[in-house]
């Protein structure tokens, strides 16, 4: 009875569906699926192409996709299942990562989505500022440069002629809603990691569109979070063996917006993390800052559930360890490949810490590929001693992540004109304990840590209200109520060594 409202949830290497509803002003959940979300890479192998799943070293790839077909699939599954536990099902939200998207014709689509960590977008970086400057880019979108925006995957798309081929460009929770129903909307939050939308009209930045020499009509019409997408098809009803009357509705699409729907923050001067594959870290405005300053920083100013600024930096994550582990479970050598996460992050903390912090940002780390190496790479060529074991190596990992986070809310604290006495850790990096730890000690500030699933929660959050099941005028600060009374946290402080 309690579950009414679904979240599809998807993340960089695996998604989820989880059902939530309201019982005593609480947000109950229950994940009813999880499923791995594997990229696909386009391999040149003896002079003829094939298509295999992303192993080795994907830097000689023809290029980096994801399956959204097998994802799809996966989603259906998943909410057949949520059908199934919850026959109250009413609504259906989606989010994802951002700024890839799918091309369409006449509503189909057109070849693979790429994945963002396709290495062409170099060349998109070069098409865009060839016809416009970075700053004037900056005063347009308010965004931090990273070469994966929307705006340079598209400009590769219109040299290689692929974008000829579409009418319609969606971004991928979009594009799967437009499945579900068969409406096709382009949600806000999302939009506004594209570099097409405007940072002051939060609207299409046609002018920009003609400058880059793009079709006006390719993006879809915008949709505000808490606005309905539309109902699921008849036939989406019978795959699913759920109601016709489900509506999927838009939420903060994307994943980081809902995740910080989800911080049930303690004070005004509070700064986030979303830490996951990607460490989102900063703060929620009302106004873009938009200062010579803050683009020489390097910070975004993406759009937030209800007229919100996300005033971050995106400063790179897990994925460091994650693909690290990769490497190493693939190896060859024994010891490392049997190597659990946990074992490993035991010994990373008794790892007598010596060395100096790396860039984490570092465009070498981008790419797939092997990440103990890159990160040796880095050390040799500044000079430095690397790090040698697998347990130094996360340690490495995890104090330079750290240290990008210390800097990087003193940076935001400067430009926005606020103290920040208070930082918080939601998504997985939350459940890191000495990730946790770390980053107290090197803020020099408690960490406030969770909830894990914030994006999920988000994504429930808005829905929730949406559907009433709580307040329709419920403001963020009531939503994060809800979180604070659903969901403990845990209180790290900074510790001098
Ligand atoms: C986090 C995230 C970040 C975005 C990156 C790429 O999952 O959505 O906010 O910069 O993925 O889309």
């Amino acid at each position: 009875r309690t579950f009414k409202l679904a979240a599809v949830d998807l993340g960089a290497t695996s998604g989820r569906v989880i059902l939530g509803g309201i019982e005593d002003g609480v947000l109950r959940m229950k994940h009813v699926a999880r499923f791995p979300n594997t990229p696909l890479a386009l391999l040149e192998a003896t002079g003829e192409t094939r298509i295999s799943v992303l192993d080795g070293d994907a830097g000689s790839a023809e290029g980096l996709y994801w399956n959204i077909q097998s994802l799809y699939a996966a989603v259906q599954d998943g909410l057949r299942e949520a059908a199934r536990f919850a026959p109250g099902l009413t609504s259906i939200g989606i989010d994802s990562w951002a700024v890839d998207y799918g091309l369409l014709r006449k509503g189909r689509l057109v070849g693979s989505p790429h994945h963002y960590r396709d290495e062409r977008t170099a060349r998109g970086v070069e098409l865009v500022h060839s016809r416009v400057a970075a700053t004037e880019l900056y005063e347009r979108n308010g965004l931090q440069h990273l070469d994966f925006n929307t705006v340079f995957q598209l400009a590769v798309e219109s040299e290689t002629g692929f974008l000829d081929l579409a009418d319609e460009v969606l971004l991928i929770p979009d594009l799967l809603a437009y499945w579900l129903t068969g409406r096709s909307y382009a949600e806000m939050t999302n939009a506004s990691t594209t570099g097409l939308l405007s940072v002051t009209t939060r609207a299409w930045d046609t002018e920009l569109l003609d400058e880059l020499g793009l079709k006006r009509d390719l993006l879809p019409p915008l949709l505000r979070s808490g606005e309905v997408i539309g109902h699921i098809t008849d036939a989406t009803a019978r795959r699913l063996g759920a109601d016709h009357s489900v509506q999927v509705t838009a939420v903060g699409s994307h994943d980081t917006a809902s995740a910080v729907v989800a911080v049930p923050f303690a004070s005004k001067r509070s700064a986030y993390i979303s830490s996951g594959t990607w460490s989102l870290v900063g703060l929620e405005l009302d106004e873009p800052v938009l200062s010579g300053a803050a683009l020489e920083a390097n910070f975004t100013n993406e759009g937030g559930v209800d007229d919100t600024v996300r005033f971050l930096k995106n400063v790179s994550g897990l994925w460091l360890l994650s693909e690290s582990m990769r490497h190493w479970q693939a190896g060859s050598n024994d010891a490392q490949r049997s190597a659990d996460l946990q074992t490993l992050l035991a010994d990373a903390a008794a790892v007598k810490f010596h060395y100096e912090v790396f860039d984490p940002a570092d465009a070498r780390f981008v790419p797939p590929g092997d990440m103990p190496s890159r990160i040796a790479e880095w050390y040799t060529e500044h000079g430095l001693r690397p790090p040698e074991s697998p347990a130094e190596v996360v340690r490495c990992i995890l104090e330079s992540l750290a240290e990008a986070y210390a800097s990087t809310i003193d940076a935001a604290e400067a430009l926005a004109g606020m103290t920040v006495d208070t930082v918080h850790v939601v998504g997985g990096g939350s459940q890191n304990a000495l990730l946790c730890q770390l980053t107290a000690n090197r803020t020099s500030r408690p960490v406030i840590a969770g909830p894990v699933e914030a994006t999920a929660i988000g994504n429930l959050l808005i829905q929730a209200r949406t559907m009433g099941l709580v307040e329709e005028d419920a403001s963020l600060s009531d939503l994060r109520e809800i979180v604070r009374r659903s969901f403990p946290v845990t209180k790290y402080l900074p510790v001098t060594t």
